[in-house]
């Protein structure tokens, strides 16, 4: 317990740490105009281009001098050129290094994120036919509890799409976790999971990578079959060649959802969570799997709380789970991790139940069904909806924006 207490402790300091989304000296993205090659217009300049989009916006990446920059920003060809910028997940382990063997005897755990928004009483116990893209450092491909159809790297230097941090797989598991007798079961059990690595063994990346990311997103998403991308994942600022990317792959008919960031401050100024088309997800501590406020206290706050490193604001759409939330991990392990970037992946999932009932729905469709169907935050104080089922929502949010709390059974 109180070794527990100490690394939930030092996890704080690095929750609330992730807010510089620091410039990279010298590295530039390249946003065309309709209609130009991204590889012809490179050359011509000169750039030795690091990553190309061609579906999901028109660009490049790479450095750039100062001379380069400057004939670019007056190639009327180019839309924008901004700087790269580095990028960080949005969760924290709490306990890793455990195994399925140490943790359950047999079945699959409930975990208590899944149980408090009742994902295991929507009838739905396969989702196969759903594809979910993590956009995060990859996931673990041979991990028995997922099904991982497919991924890429956008990491420098690493072929793989297996997770090297542990952060996506947790992710993945969260969403998508099989009911297969061990481990855990996920919100949308054995949903096809695609594993696009932007971030590297840290944690860390690049927006050029994560740009990369939602292009492979947007080009194969109707080949693979994903519908729901999940990113927990971000950075301080506003990136116009990420939102023009995530813009065109919401309208192609993916559904994105991004983690708030762990900041304690209003998400506007954070990205991906600004962008208007993508669910963004703040995070809730619940203790015990219940409604009701009679769990007990975590680091983060009072059962059924809202997070206190949770970022909110008027962009925050919808609230889940994301303290001490009990997942997968990579090399086939599992662990317990709390950020806004647990948060995410319960709304994710719960797109995805609703895509195996509702398979031609669009982001649009699944947004106001998710809003329609979550848990308003008041009252705490259990009550019985329509179906006979407890209910409860939580307090403590500071704003004025009440978003309500993400539920699964009814989808
Ligand atoms: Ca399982
Ligand atoms: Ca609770
Ligand atoms: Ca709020």
């Amino acid at each position: 317990m109180n070794l527990n207490r100490f690394l939930i402790s030092s996890a704080v300091a690095a929750l609330s740490s992730i807010a510089s989304a620091q410039v990279i000296p010298g590295q530039y993205i390249v946003m065309l105009r309709a209609g130009h090659d991204p590889h012809g217009v490179a050359i011509e300049h000169g750039v030795r281009a690091e990553q190309i989009y061609d579906t999901a916006v028109l660009g490049f990446s790479g450095p750039l001098s100062a001379a380069k920059l400057q004939a670019l920003q007056n190639d009327r060809r180019v839309q924008a050129v901004e700087p790269d910028r580095q990028v960080a997940i949005l969760g924290q382990v709490v306990t890793a290094g455990l195994t399925a063997a140490t943790v359950t005897s047999a079945g699959d755990l409930v975990p208590t994120g899944v149980d408090r928004i009742d994902a295991e009483l929507n009838s739905c116990t396969d989702a196969s036919s759903v594809g979910i893209a993590i956009i995060d450092t990859g996931i673990s491909l041979t991990h028995p509890d997922l099904y991982v159809a497919g991924g890429i790297s956008y990491v420098t230097g690493i072929a793989s799409a297996n997770d090297d941090n542990g952060h996506g797989s947790h992710v993945a598991g969260i969403t998508a976790a099989k009911i297969n007798g061990l481990g855990v079961c996920g919100v949308a059990p054995n949903a096809k999971l695609f594993a696009v690595k932007v971030l590297n063994n840290t944690g860390s990346g690049t927006l050029s990578a994560v740009i990369s990311g939602v292009n492979w997103v947007t080009k194969n998403a109707k080949l693979k079959g994903i519908k729901v991308a999940n990113m927990s994942l971000g950075f301080t600022s506003t990136s116009v060649t990420l939102n023009s990317a995530i813009t065109k792959s919401v309208n192609g008919g993916v559904t994105y959802v991004v983690a708030a960031g762990n900041n304690a401050l209003d998400a506007a100024t954070f990205s991906p969570a600004n962008h208007p088309s993508v669910i963004t997800v703040s995070a809730v501590a619940d203790e015990d799997g219940d409604c009701g406020g009679d769990g007990l206290a975590t680091y983060y706050g009072a059962d059924d709380t809202f997070a206190s490193f949770s970022n909110f604001g008027a962009v925050v759409d919808i609230a889940a789970p994301g303290v001490t939330i009990y997942s997968t991990f990579m090399n086939g392990g599992y662990a317990t991790m709390s950020g806004t970037s647990m948060a995410a992946p319960h709304v994710t999932g719960c797109a995805a139940l609703y895509l195996v009932h509702h398979p031609t729905a669009t982001p649009a469709t699944v947004r106001t069904a998710l809003l329609a169907q979550a848990t308003p935050q008041s009252p705490v104080e259990p009550w019985l909806d329509t179906t006979g089922r407890w209910r409860g929502g939580f307090s403590g949010d500071p704003d004025t924006t009440h978003e309500p709390l993400v539920d699964a059974a009814g989808l």
